[in-house]
């Protein structure tokens, strides 16, 4: 029966309710109770009930037994689950305490600047309060000063508005006084006119005076000479009295003389106009006979003369002598050219390099001619020239060879060369 109530007793208990421990401990209490028991019973009892009990214990046995498995299988599981709960806290605890540490260090640096900190503000708090303090008795004064500042200000605003009532009656006064020195200084300027004008006046008439003194006496004096004078005048009067009768026919004729040649001259006036007025209309009609030359010239050498200033131009392209070249030029309405400035001579270069030009010395050796009869005034001789080589060259060329050196050089007028002719408008266009 006992042994019954122990098995009882070990079916009985909570098993998860107890720590590991105590459960073992339970379990030893009960199998030394059961054998305690197993040893009190008598034997004939003890065989009876040892054969019951036995098949009991056996039963309780595996029942026990199969309790504590499963209860050591899912001890087993928590404890797993323990250790891996407390792997994971352990690994957490490490990076905790590695981060603590970091943070200690860093509160420990934190500390140090603290307390640094703390050694400033104290003495910045002490300079501070020195600083209050100085400041307190600043502000002591200063409330006295801004208090008497306040009368003083109370005072200056009274004399203020005194001063601008006494303004407002002086800039009434100014005004006054602005308008009288206008009228004064404009009656001062027109004194000082009057003034100027008076003393000129009177400086002439002392100079008048002065001039009439002495010219009184100069009178006086010469009333004594024309006295004598007179007497002498008479005299001479009666006989220009004779001369002047006989100017007068003379003046008579005279004046019958000029109207005469007045009355030609409005003749004469009355002839030249109309003569003016034909010269013009004819001028007219010259300048437009030169702008149809000019036409034909241009229609009929089209490409071949070029045109500069009041001239036009034609470079011939084959050689000819001096002679030949000028007929060829004739022959075109023109003639040799005539250079009359550097621009000209320039010209001329731009379109060809070497030619005859309208200059000879061929009537008298050294006197120098335009084709036009016109005598040489600007001249373009290169250096040395005209040197009249042999005594053989009468003609003039141009050349660019070396423009430093100018253009012209004396050739004979037989060699073959081109030439440039010259057609001058006759009546230039007045731009
Ligand atoms: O050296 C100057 C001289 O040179 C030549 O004669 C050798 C010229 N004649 C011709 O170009 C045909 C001269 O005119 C010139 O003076």
């Amino acid at each position: 029966m006992a042994t019954e109530l122990i098995y009882d007793e070990v079916g009985s208990f909570e098993l998860g309710e107890m720590d590991r421990g105590e459960r073992m401990e339970k379990m030893v209490d009960i199998y030394e109770s059961a054998d305690a028991v197993r040893v009190q019973e008598t034997s004939t009892e003890r065989e009876r009930r040892t054969q019951q009990t036995d098949m009991n214990v056996d039963q309780t046995k595996d029942r026990t037994i199969l309790a504590w498995k499963e209860n050591l299988t899912a001890e087993r599981e928590a404890s797993i689950s323990i250790f891996r709960n407390l792997t994971e806290e352990r690994d957490q605890l490490k990076n905790s305490n590695k981060n603590l540490t970091e943070e200690r260090d860093q509160l420990k640096n934190s500390n140090k600047n603290l307390t640094e900190e703390r050694d400033q503000l104290k003495n910045s708090n002490k300079n501070l309060t020195e600083e209050r303090d100085q400041l307190k008795n600043s502000n002591k004064n200063l409330t006295e000063e801004r208090d008497q500042l306040k009368n003083s200000n109370k005072n200056l605003s009274e004399e203020r508005n005194q001063l601008k009532n006494s303004n407002q009656n002086l800039i009434g006064e100014r005004d006054q006084l602005k308008n009288s020195n206008k009228n004064l200084t404009e009656e001062r300027d027109q004194l000082k006119n009057s003034n100027k004008n008076l003393t000129e006046e009177r400086d002439q008439l002392k100079n008048s005076n002065k001039n009439l003194s002495e010219e009184r006496n100069q009178l006086r004096n010469s009333n004594k000479n024309l006295s004598e004078e007179r007497n002498q005048l008479k005299n001479s009067n009666k006989n220009l009295s004779e001369e002047r009768n006989q100017l007068k026919n003379s003046n008579k004729n005279l004046t019958e003389e000029r109207d005469q040649l007045k009355n030609s001259f409005q003749c004469l006036i009355g002839e030249r106009d109309p003569l003016n007025k034909t010269l013009s209309k004819e001028r007219l009609l010259l300048q437009d006979i030169d702008a149809d030359l000019v036409k034909w010239l241009e229609k009929l050498h089209s490409d071949k003369w070029r045109t500069f200033n009041s001239s036009y131009y034609y470079f011939s392209t084959v050689g000819k002598n001096w002679n030949e070249a000028r007929q060829d030029c004739r022959a075109r309405g023109a003639d040799l050219v005539i250079i009359n400035s550097r621009e000209e001579q320039e010209f001329i270069n731009k379109q060809m390099e070497y030619g005859w030009i309208g200059l000879s010395d061929t009537e008298k050796e050294g006197q120098w001619k335009w084709v036009d009869g016109s005598p040489l005034t600007t001249v373009f001789w290169r250096k040395g020239e005209p040197s009249d080589h042999e005594g053989k060259e009468n003609c003039a060329v141009f050349s660019k060879l070396d423009q430093r050196q100018n253009f012209w050089n004396d050739v004979p007028c037989s060699e073959p060369a081109k030439c440039v002719c010259e057609f001058p408008l006759l009546f230039p266009k007045v731009l």
